[in-house]
């Protein structure tokens, strides 16, 4: 008895020293905790007396809700809704087509530039009074609006006198999970598949809502539900009924819903022996099967496509094009108004021209050829998603043809679910390149927002990150990737540090020493990736198969483009791939101001040095130091810069709650292990080539190169 009292009055009193609000990571960067600083939560209450909503729809729910949530949170105060517009200091929130009294306050002329999915925020002053017009053509334009006023106050900004008018550069604005139909997640490092299709389309997790409220947040407004190398089985009607109750959650969010096409899917979940596109039967099949899809879902957004690519079937199995492949999926979901997104992440291991240049080759000749409801969706660099790549020549080359961008926002290559790499300065540093397509300013921005070609159709894709792990991401800071990249894909123009500064602030705190270091460390966290993982533009030396860690010396398999020795080509001489016309010539892809950069090795940008040259080892870099000594300096500093990050982040102890910051601190000693893992590593590798010893400033790797060639991870994710 007694025994039984003291242990349950133990289970108690743990109870309570139990923080009850556990910081767990779950509310990203929507936590609307309240606004410590009195005087600016009262100047935001003083204008927030109520708001005014003329009519109802799901998404005006939505709002409503959103913004009680928010207020009650931010100030501790109710928002009511109030009948009179009249009223002083409240929120009117409508489109002039549907609501008078927003029609009397606001022109639809004024609205032109903003397309469906743009509004304005604007304070209305007249006789004494100020109210705050929240306002656009769509329902979901005034979610976003209500979500930007949102995030003014989660950053502590005035909201007073604002006159903001924003409109998406980018159409097409999806993530793309790499899910697989029994959950498990292709390169995903935040547990299981969000998507639970076992118990769908009966059992609705709350997380479909958070998880579509998150996107509506950053303007992300389509979602590719599974993975490219994708199962023809989600197709099936069983499958089609848990992906419309999916797209019945996310359509009041704004957000549609995609689905990857299994090109051989007329043979196996129909009865055809072909899936020949040129074929009849194969091109009714798939115009039945769209049909059917849309009977589900009518606002399907259509197909995203992975063919003939590392296994995956496609028309070159019947002897037929890309383009006759996307052009029979094109014409099935054209008369639903869907699209399809292609992929031009292609390359075989029977070509034996430099893996860098195969999509270039196999998609140019294609120009002009696609139907216009197709876009050709383009990894940023020429070969995958490596720390650091050049862009990829396709943009620029294809002005005919809509070109999609795809960034991945999960950490294949950059450390993972362990490592703290903030990724809006490389998605940035792709869309700022200049490809001199059409003369100096062509960037990869002005290709893909279709400005510098007058195109209609465009999209940006992002390989999504998020997982069941409770924090969404796995790494607190891998939210800040997924963040970055919907903010980008709205307005490609914000920079990084911008975005860094709101995330902070929201997802943390707005402690200034707090948001300048933390902003600073992630600010300097991809290029310190890149230091010591593959400085100087090496690519591609990475685990085999799960690509976990450094191993350079991967060689030796059945495909030579799967191996690390074939993209570092380190021998006695130098190190480093010849991409100039004395070697595979792919600099040649791009346009001649950026190819005669790339090619002369005084004018190659260091950062992708060996990316386009094979260097001598004796070779003298921009720094004076010879390409060897550059090479271990980059190593050594790039490990040195993560020991300063965790040195950085363990200065900011009691800022922010203990659950994040413990989280964090501990990913970010994994992080610098591993920073000394591929920098040892990797110098112990190189030097068997170089013959030359570590520089004398640099304490020397205390294992071996066998030590680290035999490790192995049979069960890394
Ligand atoms: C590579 C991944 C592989 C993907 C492939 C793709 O290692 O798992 O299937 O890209 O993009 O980065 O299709």
């Amino acid at each position: 008895m007694l025994k039984n009292l003291l242990i349950k009055t133990a289970f108690v009193v743990l109870l309570l020293m139990v923080p009850l609000k556990a910081e767990d990571g779950y509310r990203l960067w929507l936590r609307y905790d309240k606004i410590s600083d009195e005087e600016t939560a009262n100047r935001y209450k003083q204008f927030l007396k109520g708001y005014f909503i003329e009519y109802d729809s799901p998404t005006i729910a939505i709002i409503k809700n959103e913004l009680q949530t928010a207020l009650n949170g931010l100030l501790g105060k109710n928002i009511s809704r109030t009948d009179n517009p009249e009223k002083n200091n409240i929120i009117i929130i409508g489109s002039p087509d549907r609501s008078p009294v927003v029609s009397s306050l606001i022109s639809n002329n004024e609205l032109i530039n903003c397309g469906n999915e743009g509004y304005i925020i604007k304070t209305i002053s007249t006789e004494g009074k100020e109210r705050i017009l929240i306002t656009g053509k769509s329902d979901v334009a005034l979610l976003y609006g209500v979500f930007n006023l949102l995030r003014l106050m989660q950053t502590h900004s005035s909201i007073e006198n604002l006159y903001i008018s924003s409109m998406p550069k980018i159409k097409i604005r999806v993530l793309n999970h790499w899910d697989n139909l029994d959950r498990t997640v292709e390169r995903g490092y935040a547990g299981f598949s969000l998507w639970d299709w076992h118990k769908l389309p009966d059992y609705i997790d709350s997380r479909y809502f958070d998880y579509a409220r998150a996107n509506a947040s950053i303007g992300i407004n389509g979602t590719v539900l599974t993975n490219v190398n994708a199962n023809a089985l989600v197709l099936t009607p069983v499958y089609l009924e848990k992906v419309k109750a999916l797209a019945d959650i996310f359509r009041p969010y704004g957000i549609k819903v995609y689905l990857t096409a299994r090109f051989s899917a007329p043979i196996e979940i129909g009865e055809l022996d072909t899936a020949d596109p040129l074929n009849n039967d194969v091109k009714t099949w798939w115009a039945n099967k769209a049909k059917e899809i849309y009977g589900y879902i009518p606002d399907f957004g259509g197909f995203l496509v992975k063919a003939n690519s590392e296994g995956q079937p496609g028309p070159q199995n019947y002897n037929r094009t890309h383009a006759d492949g996307a052009n029979m999926l094109a014409d099935a979901v054209k008369p639903h108004g869907g699209i399809v997104m292609w992929r031009a992440f292609v390359y075989s291991a029977d070509d034996k021209e430099d893996r860098a240049k195969q999509a270039y080759n196999e998609f140019k000749p294609f120009d002009g050829k696609f139907r216009e409801n197709v876009l050709i969706q383009v990894k940023n660099g020429p070969i995958d998603f490596q720390p650091r790549e050049p862009f990829h020549p396709l943009f620029g080359a294809m002005p005919q043809t809509p070109l999609m961008m795809e960034y991945q926002i999960t950490q294949e290559y950059l450390g993972q679910g362990t490592s703290l790499a903030y990724l809006s300065t490389l998605f940035k540093e792709v869309l700022e390149s200049d490809t001199h397509a059409k003369g100096e300013g062509s960037t990869v921005a002005k290709i893909i927002d279709g400005t510098l070609d007058r195109l209609e159709l465009t999209g940006i894709a992002g390989v999504s990150n998020i997982g069941t792990d409770r924090n969404w991401t796995g790494h607190t800071f891998g939210q800040a990737n997924w963040y970055a990249f919907g903010r980008l894909a709205w307005n490609h123009e914000i920079n990084s540090d911008q975005i860094a500064d709101e995330w902070l602030r929201m997802t943390f705190t707005d402690n200034k020493d707090f948001v300048d270091q933390i902003k600073e460390l992630m600010m300097n966290s991809r290029e310190t990736v890149v230091n010591y993982m593959t400085p100087l533009g090496l690519h591609h030396i990475m685990g085999w198969h799960h690509h976990y860690g450094p191993a350079p010396w991967i060689k030796d398999k059945h495909r030579d483009d799967w191996t690390s020795v074939y993209y570092h080509r380190a021998d006695e001489k130098g190190i480093g791939f010849d991409r100039t016309q004395t070697g595979s010539d792919a600099v040649s892809q791009y346009f001649s101001p950026v190819a005669r950069k790339f090619s002369s090795l005084e004018q190659c940008p260091e950062e992708y040095l060996l990316w386009f040259h094979h260097v001598d080892w004796d070779y003298v870099t921009k720094s004076g130091r010879t390409l060897w000594d550059e090479l271990c300096y980059r190593y050594y500093e790039g490990a040195e810069s993560a020991g300063q990050m965790r040195t950085t982040w363990n200065s900011q102890q009691g800022r922010i709650d203990d659950e994040r910051f413990n989280r964090v601190k501990m990913l970010l000693n994994i992080q610098y292990k591993e920073a000394i893992w591929w920098r040892n590593a990797c110098v112990l590798y190189f030097q068997t080539f170089s013959k030359k010893a570590i520089p004398d400033d640099f304490e020397k790797p205390d294992k071996t190169l066998e030590y680290y060639m035999n490790l192995e991870f049979p069960y890394a994710p």
